[in-house]
């Protein structure tokens, strides 16, 4: 590489060399690249600019034609593209080049990105490549460049050689529309988004108890029964059963149209749609539209968010043949409709209660000497793998398919730590981690007193300490990691961005860029820069890296206290203890502790930053703090 790497300097610094003009810009990239170099000047982009593809390859001028239409909305331009072999830059043009023509960074999916006063040039070994060095291009332009609509700004790219690879294979975003139905346009603009910043596996949780979302036309009951559920606003957990008659009426499913519409769209963006099947646990939906498959026979609804588990059945008979004719059925319909190598079967919190009571699932172990639910469940599993793979395809599932013995070829998602993963690995299964602790995109990501109710607690800068590759296991078995956004407490689509953006960068340079590459003032500075571009795209997202978080301690005497810090480094904190709002004249915070006074009803805190207040107010009933350091 490094050989490689001096041949293709040595001949683009004639390139490189062109005239200065104004110092060198900086580059705010996430996720950040392997190596910037900034150099004097900029590129200018005119109605003029040419895009050229090479010759014969329909992927690249695929990549071209992305560009060209990303570029006309905010300039008003349609860019002219070509297909043309060019060694080197052209005057006024987006040059992209597939290696073999000339030299690139020979990593798949690398890249390297020219921009000098002249031109630009992008070139990579696979269409791929070309993608994410656009998508670095794009990062250049202002952030009008995000706007839908017509916008002025003086479109320049600031010279600049790039050299760019990622670090994982499986770069993924989990969009969960069982616990809330999104619609094919939302999944497609998240798709969208998630590629920006070159994640490249969607995986879609289509079923679960709250809702199947994909048409099998085999079972039609699956979405004209399992697709729907009875209204509900409560928070999610305690909401009130179905009523007797009441009309199911919320929710929604993918036609087989929409789910190839869908892949066809992630696939112009690199993105491989990975769709989860449920089982045999979360599937209260699938039993709802056929309750022969369950254990007890039902009548089952389809859950609306109230609390059932454990108490209703929601998990496919193991010991009944109808089920695995069921899983086969379902398998043949979704395989050819998805490219993606893996089909994920989920696997997880499987309620094996009622397998105890069901004398199908008795003989059933008693007939294959399963000696506990936990093998019966890997039976299960196991024949699910046979099936997949008969339909050319792979499974993986969530870390519970190892409880009573992995499938021989499957692969593991962790999610309850890293420890499923760890385990999976040195039996040299390939794994993708996805731990609750630092990519569970569905829990609190600021005080809970200012967020929307959910549950857990996951900040910014701890999505950004993620480290997929765990010591002492083969990294070659560690294919990348995810970040989870489940929807029980996610109802809509502006709250779904809201919980995705900005932990999504986090994960997007934890699983693209150089271990070694990793520094959090630097990234919370990009995160700035790129709020700028989630602005002008006018997607939502979350300030609370801004926000002070409070915590519950004893100081010295053991007395109750109230410890104060930021995400962002250089901020100060104010505070009150007498319900007034502070500001930089009230008191300020030293760095220890502070004992609550006895009669102080409420703590107030904000932090200030640059002279100005950098987020909220964070308001705690004092007995709230005092009850969550009980809690501790
Ligand atoms: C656990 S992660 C689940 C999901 C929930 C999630 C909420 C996993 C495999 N199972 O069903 O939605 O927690 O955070």
């Amino acid at each position: 590489m490094a050989a490689h790497m001096k041949t293709t300097i040595v001949c683009l610094t004639a390139l490189v060399l062109a005239p200065a003009a104004a110092p060198a810009a900086t580059a705010s990239l996430i996720p950040q690249p392997v190596s910037v170099e900034m150099r004097p000047g900029a590129f200018r982009l005119q109605a003029g600019t040419a895009i050229v593809a090479p010759p014969g390859v329909a992927e690249a001028r695929q990549v071209a034609g992305y560009l060209a239409s990303v570029l006309a909305a905010p300039t008003g331009w349609q860019l002219k593209v070509s297909e043309s072999t060019y060694p080197l830059l052209r005057r006024n043009a987006i040059v992209l080049g597939l290696s073999g023509q000339s030299p690139a960074p020979v990593q798949p999916e690398g890249y390297e990105l020219v921009v000098t006063q002249r031109g630009v040039r992008i070139q990579s070994p696979t269409p791929a490549g070309l993608f994410y060095g656009v998508q670095t291009l794009l990062q250049l332009l202002p952030p009008e460049i995000e706007s839908q609509t017509r916008r002025e700004a003086a479109w320049t790219v600031p010279c600049v050689h790039i050299v760019d690879y990622p670090r994982f294979a499986w770069r993924g975003m989990m969009l969960d529309v069982s616990r809330h139905f999104f619609t094919k346009e939302f999944v497609k603009q998240y798709i969208d988004r998630m590629a920006r910043y070159k994640m490249n596996v969607f995986h879609w949780h289509l079923t679960d108890d709250n809702g199947w979302r994909i048409e099998i036309k085999g079972l039609p009951q699956l979405t004209q029964v399992g697709a729907w559920r009875v209204p509900r606003l409560a928070k999610w957990g305690t909401r009130e059963a179905p009523r007797e008659g009441e009309a199911a009426t919320d929710g929604g499913f993918y036609t087989q149209d929409d789910i190839r519409e869908v892949v066809a769209y992630a696939r112009q963006r690199f993105v491989t749609v990975v769709p989860e099947i449920e089982m045999p646990g979360h599937s209260l939906a699938a039993l709802a539209a056929y309750p022969e498959l369950s254990c007890t026979g039902g009548p089952f609804q389809v859950n609306p968010g109230s609390n059932f588990y454990e108490k209703v059945d929601n998990a496919f008979c193991p010991g009944n043949e109808k089920t695995f004719e069921f899983i086969d059925k379902v398998f043949s319909e979704v395989a050819p409709l998805f490219p993606s190598e893996y089909v994920h079967i989920g696997g997880d919190e499987c309620f094996k209660g009622f397998w105890k009571a069901c004398a199908k699932c008795q003989r059933r172990m008693a007939d294959e000497h399963l000696s506990n639910v936990e093998e019966l469940q890997s039976y299960l599993v196991r024949r699910a793998e046979k099936i997949l793979e008969s339909k050319g395809k792979k499974l993986i599932g969530w870390d519970e398919i190892l409880e009573g013995g992995l499938a021989p070829n499957a692969a593991v998602m962790s999610w309850r730590g890293m420890e499923g993963g760890i385990a999976a690995a040195k039996m040299n299964h390939q794994v993708v981690m996805t731990p609750t602790n630092f990519v569970y995109l569905d829990y609190y990501q600021g005080d809970p007193s200012l967020e929307p109710s959910t549950f857990g607690r996951l900040l910014l800068s701890t999505c950004y300490r993620f480290e997929p590759t765990p010591e002492g296991v083969d990294p070659k078995f560690i294919l990348g990691g995810q970040g989870n956004l489940w929807t029980e407490s996610v109802p809509t689509p502006r709250h779904a961005e809201y919980m995705t953006w900005p932990r999504g960068f986090a994960l997007a340079e934890v699983f693209w860029s150089p271990k070694a590459s990793r520094n959090w003032d630097d990234f919370a500075s990009r995160v700035e820069m790129q709020f700028q571009r989630l602005d002008a795209a006018q997607v939502n997202y979350a300030r609370t890296m801004y926000d002070v978080t409070l915590t519950g301690v004893r100081d010295v005497a053991g007395k109750p206290a109230v410890r104060m810090s930021t995400e962002l480094t250089g901020c100060d904190i104010y505070y009150t203890f007498d319900g007034t709002n502070p500001d930089s004249f009230t008191a300020k915070y030293s760095g220890e502790p502070v004992a609550i006074p006895g009669d102080a009803s409420v703590v107030k805190a904000i932090a200030w930053r640059g002279g100005r207040a950098s987020g909220r107010v964070v308001t705690l009933a004092a007995r709230d703090l005092t009850a969550r350091l009980e809690r501790q």
